[in-house]
């Protein structure tokens, strides 16, 4: 007997993530301000190009601003619970040190809320995915200055008012430790030579661990029946080989992921971060009151994308490297990759989710997992995306034996559920969708939604509470 048959509880949440820059496009109507993330025509591995006109996929995204409803019912006929979604900061407020919100921008997420809620799909919804104001680069520096904490406090107070009703999951930052890997996407952050720049990053991601933690408190005040979540880009990193330098090499890897989950979870900064900053010369600023912010607001769940593992060796230079989600590392023998080199490891889902499980004893929720692949339409007008399911289904069967193993497992939303524009690349061709868009990395499309073979295969998935992997 397949052990997701008795594993999954009944109330385990199922569906799709998405973030807004990513579908929505629009990207300057209703007095949206521009973001980070429509400066970046190449995605976040690209350079900054303020200039970027039609060439920047993002701007059009995949039109999910106006074409939401249909989508939606796709959504639904797939039987979603969930669907997360990211509210962009810049349609709230445009600059994002605006006294008052901008009303058209709040009325946009009102529709989409109720548009989800009229099929009983939950919103999940990240507070910020990828993007921030730009003006709050070029004013402030960024999450470099605490000035943003108070912004982000009273953007996130705004919306947990206004959708108090609406949204009962929320997550604060998106992949919050990728501001090490793509600062710029991850934190509004232009780094000059000459800076200390892993400081700056670390003082950031202070900035960043206090406004987060403000906004769990405000939204344990506004929303009592809210459950609201951090969320890491989990890599299990393996030592290559059983030589203890390899092993602690991997220990070290591996706090780039523990180090952001102690703070939020736990409430504290852990004590291996003396050592590292002291060997790295690192001295951030903190304020007094900070520590008992961060203590008094730990998260209520743990959230986390999965796409791939990494093997960490001391010596990486007569290895072969493999890029990957944002981070990458030494080629794992034992693991295939996909088209971009991701090294695909479902057992890693497994791993990785009993060491969070071990380490916080919170529930995990699973905001992000799937294959980004080339799709090719047949001439019948069918697209057979079978190595999508082959990866799926061996990620969902892992899930259920964590589940096995103990752990606390909320949910799980496949990323991409309607292709999207690419974070890492900015490309349209890198599809992660159950429903494919047509449009091409030119730009160039007619923007129709077709259903992929996977699309009835997750929909049984769902149906039967994972019992159907
Ligand atoms: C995560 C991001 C997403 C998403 C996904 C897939 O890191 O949170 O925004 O895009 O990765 O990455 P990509 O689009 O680069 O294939």
């Amino acid at each position: 007997m397949n052990k997701a048959d008795e594993t999954f509880p009944k109330d385990f949440l199922w569906g799709g993530a998405t973030a807004a820059n990513q579908l929505e496009g629009a990207y300057l109507e209703d007095d949206k301000g521009l973001s980070t993330a429509d400066v970046l025509p190449n995605g976040s591995l690209g350079e900054i190009d303020e200039d970027a006109g039609e060439e920047c996929l993002y701007h059009e995204g995949i039109d999910f601003y106006h074409r939401y409803k249909e989508d939606i019912e796709l959504f639904a006929e797939m039987g979603f619970d969930c669907l997360r979604v990211s509210i962009a900061w810049t349609r709230i407020f445009p600059k994002g040190n605006e006294e008052s919100p901008n009303q058209a921008g709040l009325q946009f997420y009102d529709n989409l809320f109720d548009e989800l809620l009229k099929y009983d799909i939950e919103p999940v919804v990240t507070l910020s995915h990828y993007e921030m104001p730009l003006h709050l680069v070029k004013e402030y520096g960024g999450w470099r200055n605490r000035k943003l904490v108070k912004f982000f406090e009273r953007y996130a107070k705004v919306v947990f008012d206004r959708y108090k009703d609406k949204v009962k999951y929320w997550l604060t930052f998106n992949e919050i430790n990728a501001i090490f890997h793509t600062p710029f996407n991850a934190g509004g952050l232009i780094l000059e030579d000459g800076e200390n720049k892993e400081e700056i990053k670390y003082q950031a991601a202070h900035h960043q661990f206090v406004a987060s933690a403000l906004a769990v408190k405000a939204c344990h005040e506004i929303i009592p029946d809210a459950q609201i979540g951090s969320m890491s880009l989990a890599i299990p990193f393996y030592p290559y080989t059983c030589d203890p330098d390899d092993v602690l090499k991997a220990m070290k890897r591996e706090r780039e992921l523990f180090f952001f989950t102690d703070v939020q979870a736990r409430g504290y900064y852990p004590s291996y971060m003396d050592r590292i900053w002291a060997e790295d010369d690192i001295d951030i600023e903190m304020k007094e009151e900070d520590e008992v912010i961060l203590k008094e607001h730990t998260v209520d769940y743990v959230g986390f994308s999965y796409y791939m593992s990494c093997a960490v060796s001391t010596f990486p230079e007569d290895k072969e490297q493999v890029s990957g989600n944002i981070v990458g590392g030494v080629k794992n023998p034992y693991l295939e990759t996909t088209d971009w080199s991701w090294q695909i490891d479902p057992k890693g889902l497994r791993y990785i989710a009993n060491r969070l499980y071990d380490r916080y004893q919170k529930p995990l929720f699973i905001v992000e997992n799937g294959l980004g692949a080339v799709d090719e339409i047949e001439e019948d007008g069918s697209i057979n995306d079978d190595y999508r399911i082959d990866y799926l289904e061996a990620h969902i069967e892992q899930l259920g034996e964590a589940i096995a193993d103990g752990v606390d497992l909320m949910g799980y939303t496949s990323w991409g559920p309607i292709d999207l524009v690419s974070a890492s690349t900015g490309e349209m061709k890198k599809r992660y969708g159950f429903i494919y868009v047509d449009r091409d990395n030119s730009g160039e499309g007619t923007l129709e939604r077709i259903k992929k073979k996977s699309f009835d295969w997750y929909k049984e998935v769902i149906a039967s509470n994972g019992e159907k992997v």
